[in-house]
Protein backbone atom coordinates (compact mmCIF):
# COMPACT_ATOMS: atom_id res chain seq x y z
CA UNK A 1 0.00 0.00 0.00
CA UNK A 2 1.21 3.64 -0.33
CA UNK A 3 -0.22 6.97 -0.35
CA UNK A 4 -1.86 8.82 -3.19
CA UNK A 5 0.13 12.28 -4.24
CA UNK A 6 -2.40 14.17 -5.99
CA UNK A 7 -0.24 16.08 -9.06
CA UNK A 8 -1.22 19.24 -7.82
CA UNK A 9 0.03 19.02 -4.47
CA UNK A 10 3.67 19.87 -3.09
CA UNK A 11 4.87 17.70 -0.04
CA UNK A 12 8.08 17.13 1.16
CA UNK A 13 7.35 13.15 2.67
CA UNK A 14 5.90 9.89 1.24
CA UNK A 15 4.42 7.60 3.57
CA UNK A 16 4.57 3.58 2.54
CA UNK A 17 2.49 1.37 4.58
CA UNK A 18 0.75 -2.06 4.97
CA UNK A 19 -2.66 -0.72 7.15
CA UNK A 20 -3.44 -4.16 8.70
CA UNK A 21 -0.91 -6.61 8.38
CA UNK A 22 -1.49 -9.68 9.66
CA UNK A 23 -5.09 -9.27 8.99
CA UNK A 24 -6.23 -13.02 8.60
CA UNK A 25 -5.27 -13.22 12.44
CA UNK A 26 -8.04 -11.30 13.40
CA UNK A 27 -10.57 -13.62 13.85
CA UNK A 28 -8.50 -15.86 16.48
CA UNK A 29 -7.52 -12.58 18.30
CA UNK A 30 -3.42 -12.73 17.24
CA UNK A 31 -1.67 -9.50 17.36
CA UNK A 32 -1.98 -7.70 13.92
CA UNK A 33 -0.22 -4.17 13.37
CA UNK A 34 0.13 -1.29 10.40
CA UNK A 35 3.83 -1.31 9.59
CA UNK A 36 4.88 2.01 7.71
CA UNK A 37 8.58 3.93 6.54
CA UNK A 38 8.67 7.31 5.40
CA UNK A 39 10.95 8.89 2.39
CA UNK A 40 11.86 12.23 1.99
CA UNK A 41 10.91 13.33 -1.74
CA UNK A 42 13.43 14.78 -4.05
CA UNK A 43 11.49 17.02 -5.45
CA UNK A 44 8.41 18.63 -3.60
CA UNK A 45 7.33 19.90 -7.07
CA UNK A 46 7.60 16.86 -8.77
CA UNK A 47 6.71 13.77 -6.37
CA UNK A 48 6.40 10.57 -8.35
CA UNK A 49 6.56 7.02 -7.81
CA UNK A 50 10.48 6.87 -8.27
CA UNK A 51 10.21 9.03 -4.63
CA UNK A 52 9.19 5.64 -3.02
CA UNK A 53 11.19 3.41 -5.39
CA UNK A 54 14.34 4.33 -2.74
CA UNK A 55 16.74 1.77 -1.03
CA UNK A 56 15.78 1.12 2.73
CA UNK A 57 18.61 3.28 3.67
CA UNK A 58 17.08 6.23 2.50
CA UNK A 59 14.10 5.97 5.06
CA UNK A 60 13.85 9.04 6.96
CA UNK A 61 11.67 7.06 9.63
CA UNK A 62 9.78 3.82 9.73
CA UNK A 63 7.80 2.09 12.75
CA UNK A 64 4.91 -0.14 13.46
CA UNK A 65 2.08 -0.19 15.76
CA UNK A 66 0.34 -3.51 16.96
CA UNK A 67 -3.14 -3.92 18.51
CA UNK A 68 -2.66 -6.62 20.53
CA UNK A 69 -3.46 -6.60 24.61
CA UNK A 70 -1.99 -3.01 24.28
CA UNK A 71 -1.45 -0.77 21.44
CA UNK A 72 2.13 -0.27 21.06
CA UNK A 73 3.80 1.98 18.53
CA UNK A 74 7.23 1.10 18.29
CA UNK A 75 9.24 4.53 16.17
CA UNK A 76 12.43 5.51 15.24
CA UNK A 77 13.51 8.38 13.36
CA UNK A 78 16.86 7.81 12.68
CA UNK A 79 18.78 8.35 16.46
CA UNK A 80 17.13 4.84 18.06
CA UNK A 81 14.19 3.34 18.71
CA UNK A 82 11.66 3.98 21.62
CA UNK A 83 8.21 2.15 22.24
CA UNK A 84 5.21 3.93 23.36
CA UNK A 85 1.37 2.29 24.91
CA UNK A 86 -1.53 3.48 24.86
CA UNK A 87 -2.86 4.72 27.89
CA UNK A 88 -7.03 4.37 26.93
CA UNK A 89 -7.63 6.51 30.04
CA UNK A 90 -5.33 9.26 28.99
CA UNK A 91 -5.99 8.67 25.49
CA UNK A 92 -1.89 9.27 25.00
CA UNK A 93 0.71 7.17 24.39
CA UNK A 94 3.26 6.90 27.12
CA UNK A 95 6.80 6.49 26.33
CA UNK A 96 7.36 3.05 28.00
CA UNK A 97 10.29 1.67 26.28
CA UNK A 98 12.84 4.42 25.56
CA UNK A 99 15.69 3.17 23.49
CA UNK A 100 14.86 -0.49 22.60
CA UNK A 101 18.19 -2.44 22.41
CA UNK A 102 18.10 -5.72 20.85
CA UNK A 103 20.16 -8.53 22.57
CA UNK A 104 23.23 -9.23 20.70
CA UNK A 105 22.31 -12.67 20.40
CA UNK A 106 18.98 -14.34 21.41
CA UNK A 107 17.39 -17.63 22.49
CA UNK A 108 14.70 -17.67 19.69
CA UNK A 109 13.98 -18.55 15.91
CA UNK A 110 11.11 -17.31 14.09
CA UNK A 111 9.84 -19.32 11.13
CA UNK A 112 7.63 -20.97 9.32
CA UNK A 113 8.33 -24.09 9.27
CA UNK A 114 5.73 -25.72 7.05
CA UNK A 115 8.27 -24.44 4.26
CA UNK A 116 11.08 -26.36 5.17
CA UNK A 117 10.93 -28.89 2.19
CA UNK A 118 11.52 -25.74 -0.15
CA UNK A 119 13.99 -24.11 1.76
CA UNK A 120 17.85 -23.55 -0.04
CA UNK A 121 20.77 -25.15 1.81
CA UNK A 122 21.92 -22.10 4.36
CA UNK A 123 18.47 -21.82 5.64
CA UNK A 124 18.16 -25.82 6.18
CA UNK A 125 21.78 -25.72 8.11
CA UNK A 126 20.98 -22.60 9.78
CA UNK A 127 17.34 -24.14 11.11
CA UNK A 128 19.68 -27.42 12.25
CA UNK A 129 22.08 -25.50 13.99
CA UNK A 130 19.67 -23.57 15.88
CA UNK A 131 17.85 -26.81 16.69
CA UNK A 132 20.76 -29.31 17.22
CA UNK A 133 23.87 -26.73 17.77
CA UNK A 134 26.78 -28.83 17.79
CA UNK A 135 29.33 -26.36 19.90
CA UNK A 136 27.32 -28.09 22.74
CA UNK A 137 25.09 -24.99 23.69
CA UNK A 138 21.01 -25.07 24.39
CA UNK A 139 19.44 -24.95 21.22
CA UNK A 140 17.27 -21.86 20.43
CA UNK A 141 12.97 -21.90 21.23
CA UNK A 142 10.64 -21.52 17.66
CA UNK A 143 8.46 -19.28 18.22
CA UNK A 144 6.38 -18.17 15.41
CA UNK A 145 2.92 -16.57 15.47
CA UNK A 146 2.28 -15.52 11.55
CA UNK A 147 2.04 -12.06 11.96
CA UNK A 148 5.45 -10.04 11.47
CA UNK A 149 4.47 -7.25 13.44
CA UNK A 150 4.07 -9.78 16.66
CA UNK A 151 6.86 -11.93 15.39
CA UNK A 152 9.51 -8.72 15.20
CA UNK A 153 8.22 -6.95 18.15
CA UNK A 154 8.70 -10.32 20.43
CA UNK A 155 12.31 -10.37 19.04
CA UNK A 156 12.92 -6.58 19.17
CA UNK A 157 12.26 -7.15 22.86
CA UNK A 158 13.85 -10.29 23.61
CA UNK A 159 16.56 -11.12 21.00
CA UNK A 160 16.63 -13.83 18.45
CA UNK A 161 16.05 -13.66 14.71
CA UNK A 162 13.16 -13.78 12.30
CA UNK A 163 13.31 -15.07 9.08
CA UNK A 164 11.10 -15.39 6.05
CA UNK A 165 13.29 -16.85 3.36
CA UNK A 166 13.22 -17.58 -0.17
CA UNK A 167 11.69 -20.86 -1.41
CA UNK A 168 11.19 -23.25 -4.15
CA UNK A 169 7.80 -22.46 -4.27
CA UNK A 170 8.21 -18.21 -3.21
CA UNK A 171 11.71 -17.54 -5.01
CA UNK A 172 11.49 -13.96 -3.77
CA UNK A 173 10.09 -14.94 0.07
CA UNK A 174 6.82 -13.26 0.49
CA UNK A 175 7.44 -10.29 2.66
CA UNK A 176 6.99 -7.09 0.91
CA UNK A 177 9.92 -4.55 0.69
CA UNK A 178 8.25 -1.22 0.82
CA UNK A 179 6.05 -2.04 3.73
CA UNK A 180 7.28 -4.60 5.63
CA UNK A 181 11.01 -5.66 5.22
CA UNK A 182 12.57 -1.73 5.06
CA UNK A 183 10.24 -0.59 8.29
CA UNK A 184 11.51 -3.88 10.12
CA UNK A 185 14.94 -3.57 8.95
CA UNK A 186 15.13 0.03 9.73
CA UNK A 187 14.14 -0.63 13.10
CA UNK A 188 16.72 -3.44 13.52
CA UNK A 189 19.84 -1.64 12.79
CA UNK A 190 18.80 1.52 14.68
CA UNK A 191 18.33 -1.23 18.24
CA UNK A 192 21.94 -2.44 17.04
CA UNK A 193 20.30 -5.52 15.30
CA UNK A 194 20.92 -6.07 11.16
CA UNK A 195 19.03 -7.37 8.59
CA UNK A 196 19.79 -9.65 5.37
CA UNK A 197 18.29 -10.42 2.77
CA UNK A 198 20.34 -13.66 1.77
CA UNK A 199 21.82 -11.57 -0.86
CA UNK A 200 22.59 -7.85 0.58
CA UNK A 201 22.40 -6.22 3.41
CA UNK A 202 18.54 -5.56 3.73
CA UNK A 203 18.50 -1.30 3.70
CA UNK A 204 20.53 -1.34 0.58
CA UNK A 205 18.30 -3.44 -2.08
CA UNK A 206 16.57 -1.12 -4.27
CA UNK A 207 13.57 -1.53 -5.03
CA UNK A 208 12.50 -2.03 -8.50
CA UNK A 209 8.36 -2.25 -7.86
CA UNK A 210 6.14 -1.01 -5.57
CA UNK A 211 4.55 -3.92 -4.38
CA UNK A 212 7.88 -6.94 -4.72
CA UNK A 213 9.17 -8.99 -2.43
CA UNK A 214 12.56 -10.19 -1.06
CA UNK A 215 13.43 -12.58 1.66
CA UNK A 216 14.14 -11.25 4.46
CA UNK A 217 16.97 -12.55 8.30
CA UNK A 218 16.71 -10.13 10.88
CA UNK A 219 16.86 -9.24 14.29
CA UNK A 220 20.38 -10.20 17.06
CA UNK A 221 23.55 -8.91 15.26
CA UNK A 222 25.33 -12.50 16.16
CA UNK A 223 22.18 -14.23 14.64
CA UNK A 224 22.01 -12.76 11.73
CA UNK A 225 25.69 -13.12 10.80
CA UNK A 226 25.53 -16.63 11.13
CA UNK A 227 23.26 -16.95 8.25
CA UNK A 228 25.00 -14.40 6.44
CA UNK A 229 28.27 -16.49 7.13
CA UNK A 230 26.63 -19.38 5.65
CA UNK A 231 25.20 -17.80 2.11
CA UNK A 232 28.60 -16.53 1.74
CA UNK A 233 30.27 -20.44 2.22
CA UNK A 234 27.49 -21.23 -0.40
CA UNK A 235 28.36 -19.07 -2.76
CA UNK A 236 32.02 -19.82 -2.35
CA UNK A 237 31.35 -23.39 -3.77
CA UNK A 238 29.36 -22.29 -6.21
P1 LIG B 1 2.99 -17.57 6.48
C1 LIG B 1 0.75 -12.10 7.24
O1 LIG B 1 -0.08 -12.61 6.21
C2 LIG B 1 2.15 -11.95 6.67
O2 LIG B 1 2.16 -11.06 5.60
C3 LIG B 1 3.10 -11.50 7.76
O3 LIG B 1 2.47 -10.70 8.72
C4 LIG B 1 3.60 -12.81 8.34
O4 LIG B 1 4.91 -12.71 8.87
C5 LIG B 1 3.57 -13.76 7.14
O5 LIG B 1 2.60 -13.23 6.24
C6 LIG B 1 3.19 -15.16 7.54
O6 LIG B 1 3.24 -15.96 6.37
O7 LIG B 1 3.31 -18.06 5.08
O8 LIG B 1 3.98 -18.10 7.49
O9 LIG B 1 1.57 -17.74 6.91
Amino acid sequence: MMCSVSPNRTCRYCVVFDPLDGSSNIDCGVSIGTIFGIYMVKDKDNVSLDDVLQPGKHMVAAGYCMYGSSCTLVLSTGNGVNGFTLDPSLGEFILTHPDIKIPKRGKLYSVNEGNAKNWDTPTAKFVEKCKFPKDGSSPKSLRYIGSMVADVHRTLLYGGIFLYPADKKSPNGKLRVLYEVFPMSFLMEQAGGQAFTGEQRALDLVPTKIHQRSPVFLGSYDDVEEIIALYAAEEKKA
